[in-house]
């Protein structure tokens, strides 16, 4: 690929203007034609469109002389604004969307970790563009909802993983709002959209919203779906499909996008990759490990099976960006790579796990609380992990290669979000809007200029239940956010205590500002109260003792805690 380049300022969405074709050319013919159609600025070689791309028809007319005549006739007689350029559509790029699981914001190098390796990841980011703060939920199957759907938690219900029963909230102030364990089959998701745009979809990995009957991804837009999770080793699949003995998740999920990529070089294509690693159980492969073992770790970084976890994701991303390249694709692809929700740690420094009151000041752990929560790795310089909505559990990584189109290296510090992703696969794909709202903006602005402002001021969560780390300790409570550039407030529901940050002087949420700023607490309060009004955001209501009554709209799983989210 060539990155020296200058960045131009549009993309696909923005068809690339040039020249109209000359006369000469079109009386040529054939080869001239057809490259002065398909490569306008002469730099994307290898995007030679499919016939059914081109929507012109020339190129096979021109395969008869009589027609070139007659198609010569044609454009002496039309309006010469008939054959400029700008009508021509440009070739859509393919789009392909790695998604690890559980990965932390500082669990590959290029975002700070001194001890996982994560070399084509980190060339990833050279070649394309950092979202510094980008925001996904607290745990997997709400981020997935929100990417899949383009909309909140607070719109689709579903906002957490499993039923409302899951985590023993009968001493706690409220009763949680049944969480929707499946996205409704009225919202249109991302690769349905696309596919109505003539892209090829195919997902391979962790799906989490909806495993049955209508709800499965084949079902819902995706041309070919191979769901696995719950392990890396000796997996199951849905559809069952065969594999090499003792095959590693990954490398199963890799060889089928990799296949995937390779029978759709000739069309636009629409590839989801959502990895099962580096959730837990904690299994890598051996020699991974062995490399990882002698390493001494640095801060909580330190676990050499979760390294080699991370650098199985990491070869996954060099395998798809070297098909893109072997098959000289790699011009005329959006590759996106991000992780589902924070990692799974930080929650025994401050602030990583709120406490049942009184447990404190007593001085003594209730019987079973882990103190560290679970944890694997650490998020630092952000706050807790996974689970919470500080920005350990809520911020990732997200890097997008867009060659032409992303600056080389380039990084942006805008809050971004989940919901943010369909409107812009939707602007990079010319694709037709879905029949649900749209909660996002798209990105597509920001990535062709980093300096670009978004329309949108604030983003925003709503969690309105519990996620439970042992016996008298919580990962969250029920709580709501907004986040407008640098300050983030965020509303405990229990109690209706708030905490102000600012996230430019304090990334790590430490000091409370509500004090300090009255008046920077009561603006941001005030969009918060009325975004939930906008959305209709349900709020838990008071725990009334009927826990046991409660009618979970999925099945609650105590045990599921640490495994299944
Ligand atoms: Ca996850």
């Amino acid at each position: 690929m060539n990155h020296s380049r200058s960045r131009r300022s549009v993309g696909p969405a923005a068809p690339r203007r040039a020249g109209p074709p000359s006369i000469a050319s079109i009386i040529v013919g054939g080869p001239a034609l057809e490259a002065s159609l398909s490569h306008p600025t002469g730099d994307f070689p290898q995007a030679r469109p499919s016939p059914g791309e081109r929507g012109y028809g020339f190129e096979i007319a021109l395969e008869s002389t009589f027609v070139k005549l007659s198609i010569l006739i044609a454009l002496l007689l039309a309006p010469l604004t008939a054959i400029h350029a700008a009508d021509v559509p440009a070739k859509r790029p393919n789009i392909i969307f790695i998604m690890a699981d559980d990965l932390g914001y500082t669990d590959v190098a290029c975002f700070g970790s001194k001890y996982y390796e994560t070399p084509n990841i980190d060339r990833l980011a050279m070649q394309g563009m950092k979202l510094l703060s980008h925001h996904h939920c607290q745990n997997c199957t709400p981020t997935r909802a929100a990417l899949m759907s383009g909309q909140y938690g607070a719109r689709t219900g579903v906002y957490t993983v499993g039923g409302t029963d899951r985590f023993d909230w009968s001493k706690r102030p409220l009763r949680p709002v049944d969480n929707v364990t499946e996205l409704p089959l009225n919202r249109d998701i991302i690769a349905k959209q696309l596919k109505a745009a003539g892209y090829a979809t195919g997902m391979f990995g962790k799906w989490h919203i909806g495993q049955q009957g209508d709800y499965q991804p084949g079902k819902r837009g995706f041309d070919e779906a191979i769901v696995s999770m719950g392990q890396h080793i000796d997996f199951a699949t849905n559809p069952k499909t065969d594999y090499p003995k003792g095959q590693y998740l990954a490398d199963f999920l890799t060889d089928k996008a990799v296949d995937f990529i390779t029978r759709h070089k000739d069309k636009p294509f629409f590839l989801y990759l959502p990895h099962f690693g580096v959730h837990s159980p904690h299994d890598a492969k051996a020699d991974l490990i062995a490399k990882f073992k002698p390493k001494p770790g640095v801060g909580g970084h330190n676990n050499a099976t979760y390294a080699a976890m991370i650098a199985s994701v990491d070869e996954s991303v060099g395998r798809v960006m070297k098909t893109l390249d072997d098959l000289k694709l790699a011009d005329n692809t959006v590759l996106i790579f991000t992780s589902d929700n924070g990692g799974v740690g930080g929650y025994n420094r401050p602030g990583g796990l709120q406490r049942d009151p009184g447990t404190e000041s007593k001085g003594k752990k209730a019987k079973g609380a882990d103190e560290d929560g679970g944890g694997i790795t650490d998020n630092a310089p952000l706050r807790s992990g996974k689970g919470s909505l500080y920005e350990g559990g809520t911020r990732e990584p997200f890097i997008v290669r867009w060659p032409g189109v992303t600056t080389p290296g380039s990084s942006s510090d805008i809050p971004t979000i989940h919901v943010d992703v369909f409107p812009t696969l939707l602007e990079i794909a010319a694709a037709p809007p879905p029949r649900q709202t749209l909660d996002g903006e798209s990105l597509a602005k920001l990535f062709r200029d980093p300096a670009a402002k978004l329309q949108r001021d604030a983003i925003y969560q709503h969690f309105p239940g519990y996620l439970g780390s042992g016996p008298g300790l919580w990962r969250t409570t029920p709580v709501s956010l907004v986040q407008i550039g640098d300050w983030k407030l965020m509303e405990f529901l229990e109690d209706g205590r708030l905490e102000l940050y600012n996230l430019a002087d304090d990334i790590g949420e430490t000091k409370n500002l509500t004090k300090e700023n009255p008046a920077k607490t009561k603006e941001l309060h005030a969009r918060l109260v009325a975004w939930r009004a906008e959305v209709h955001a349900p709020m838990p209501t008071k725990n009334e003792g009927d826990a046991a009554k409660s009618k979970a709209k999925g099945k609650g799983k105590k045990k599921a805690e640490r495994t299944a989210n």
